[in-house]
């Protein structure tokens, strides 16, 4: 019985041990959490729509995945309970580092983002395997557009713009006609300003290469 025990020695253990825990255990728990959410709010935030999307789509089911086999395997092991907190907790902590990695590289990847996405009047067409990339040029009204044209293909061709599909198919009455390039070179094609309205796009070695040019 407790007589038995040592004057006050495994007493004063089992209180040291037993009085902080409930303490210790909700605080850092709550400091956790808002580690947590603080962190992947930040990956969220940082990372585009779609993406911030998916991954919290991702990370939703991943906890929900978690307490269903929390709630079916009944009660769990100290270690099983932790294993499955790292696994709950894992694709945040890395979200966390890839998001900060991100931060730091956000200017420049943003300037690329915008270099790439023709918003700034870039435009770039690229023939292969006897087809242009796209079927749809879009340029601005009134302002001359650069296109920047590359042969992937192993034969010539070229850009050419035509009022309509007819022009295009007589070769006549070209808005545009651009130098015609061998495979493997790539050329910057300024084509002259247009009036708002749809025009037609071909490449005149091979007519059906062909598609709408579009002036907004
Ligand atoms: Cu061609």
């Amino acid at each position: 019985m407790s007589d038995q025990r040592a004057p006050g020695e495994p007493l004063v253990g089992e209180v040291r041990f037993r009085v902080p825990l409930p303490l210790i255990i909700p605080i850092g728990a709550l400091v956790l959490i808002a580690a947590l959410a603080i962190g992947f709010a930040k990956v969220l935030l940082s990372v585009p729509h779609e993406a911030a999307t998916i991954i919290a789509i991702a990370m939703a089911s991943n906890v929900l995945g978690v307490c269903a086999f929390m709630a079916l395997r009944g009660r769990l092991g100290t270690a099983t309970m932790m294993e499955l907190g790292a696994i709950l907790i894992y694709p945040v902590l890395i979200g966390i580092v890839l998001a900060n990695i991100n931060l730091e590289g956000g200017g420049e990847a943003a300037a690329e983002e915008g270099g790439g996405g023709g918003g700034g009047g870039g435009l770039s067409v690229t023939a292969d395997n006897i087809s242009f990339d796209t079927d749809l040029i879009t340029v601005t009204a009134g302002e001359e557009a650069a296109i920047d044209f590359e042969n992937a293909d192993s034969v010539e061709h070229n850009i050419a713009v035509y009022p309509d599909e007819e022009s295009g198919v007589a070769k006549s009455d070209a808005t545009f006609t651009g130098d015609i390039i061998q495979g493997g070179q790539s050329i910057t094609y300024d084509v002259p300003a247009v009036d708002a309205g749809e025009y037609y796009f071909q490449c005149d070695v091979h007519p059906n290469m062909n598609g709408a040019y579009v002036a907004e």
